[in-house]
């Protein structure tokens, strides 16, 4: 693997390029390609970002902080994309012509000429930091924003288990730039949409427990959006909902996303590896944090997920 140096200094001899983040995008994916589409447009380079989906509306403001600009790619890079699938139909043209990944998942399957990988950073975002230091660029403080919005959101604003003393010190940094860290915090972590609340209310609604309670199910089901008045990408915390619950040792959100085909998002907790339970339907994601789609019908993908949980934990 390349070292940051080396991976700032190719990114320097570069001009044109894009940046593709994953689809239902996040803080992380959205934060990391931002900050980085900012610092390289700084010195002069064309870059833009590119994703598959709407950018929920919280992380708009990130729109304003890059030049927005038509050119043809030279160089194409992904931001916390552990999957060449996981970019989405609309960015798949470019599936085969990814030059770096800059990823902070273990189960990256290194799809493109160059991946980094630091499976140790709690979020993309982390390593962009890196990056951008390695690069000799200072950091002002609307990069330093977006920043702060990969790490603090892939890290449940510091809560979870992969945050680090070295997150804190990144955290620091960028708190250091004179961001608006109290409306940033705000507006991810506490404001909600009455939509958003009234689907989270009916979701509560369907929380069932497997294996004696240590299993939590919860079902997000298009008609509850419908209903809400709601699009699925102005939702975001529904999946950590279950791991809430005492006693619970794996949350899963099974969510609808077309007729028949639903996306699966598993916590858990200290003893059990999400990735081993995602990677058996092609996912993947963190030990504690994992991902993938199962096609057929809601009962039928909630029985193969209880399954495997039971196989994979003995219970
Ligand atoms: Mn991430």
């Amino acid at each position: 693997m390349k070292t940051l140096l080396e991976i700032a200094d190719i990114l320097k001899s570069k001009n044109c390029i894009y940046i593709l983040t994953h689809q239902y995008p996040d803080g992380d994916t959205l934060g990391s390609a931002y900050a980085l589409c900012r610092a390289l447009q700084l010195i002069e380079k064309k870059c833009k970002v590119l994703c598959h989906d709407p950018i929920p509306s919280k992380f708009c403001f990130m729109n304003e902080y890059v030049k927005q600009e038509d050119f043809d790619p030279e160089y194409i890079i992904s931001t916390d994309v552990a999957d060449i699938k996981l970019l989405g139909e609309k960015l798949l043209i470019y599936s085969d012509k990814i030059n770096m990944c800059i990823d902070h998942h273990m189960s990256n399957n290194s799809y493109a000429d160059i991946t980094f990988v630091d499976a140790m950073s709690a979020a993309t975002a982390e390593i962009i930091y890196e990056i951008i230091q390695n690069m000799g660029m200072p950091i002002d403080e609307e990069t330093a924003s977006c920043l702060y919005v990969g790490i603090s959101t892939d890290t449940g604003c510091f809560k979870y288990s992969n945050t680090t003393a070295k997150t804190h010190k990144i955290a620091y940094e960028l708190i250091n730039k004179n961001i608006n860290l109290a409306k940033i915090n705000s507006e991810l972590f506490e404001k909600k949409s009455k939509e958003a609340l009234s689907v989270e209310y009916m979701v509560y609604n369907t929380l069932e427990y497997f294996f004696r309670g240590k299993c939590a199910v919860i079902k997000l089901m298009q008609s509850m959006l419908n209903s809400a008045g709601i699009s699925d990408n102005e939702l975001e915390g529904i999946a950590s909902i279950p791991r809430q619950i005492d006693g619970v040792k794996i949350g899963i959100t099974i969510r609808e996303k077309k007729s028949n085909l639903f996306k699966i998002s598993v916590r858990t907790t200290e003893d059990i590896n999400a990735i081993e339970i995602c990677k058996i339907f092609g996912g993947g994601g963190h030990p504690r944090t994992g991902g993938c789609n199962i096609e057929g019908e809601f009962e039928e993908v909630k029985e193969k997920l209880l399954k495997t949980v039971k196989n994979k934990c003995g219970w």
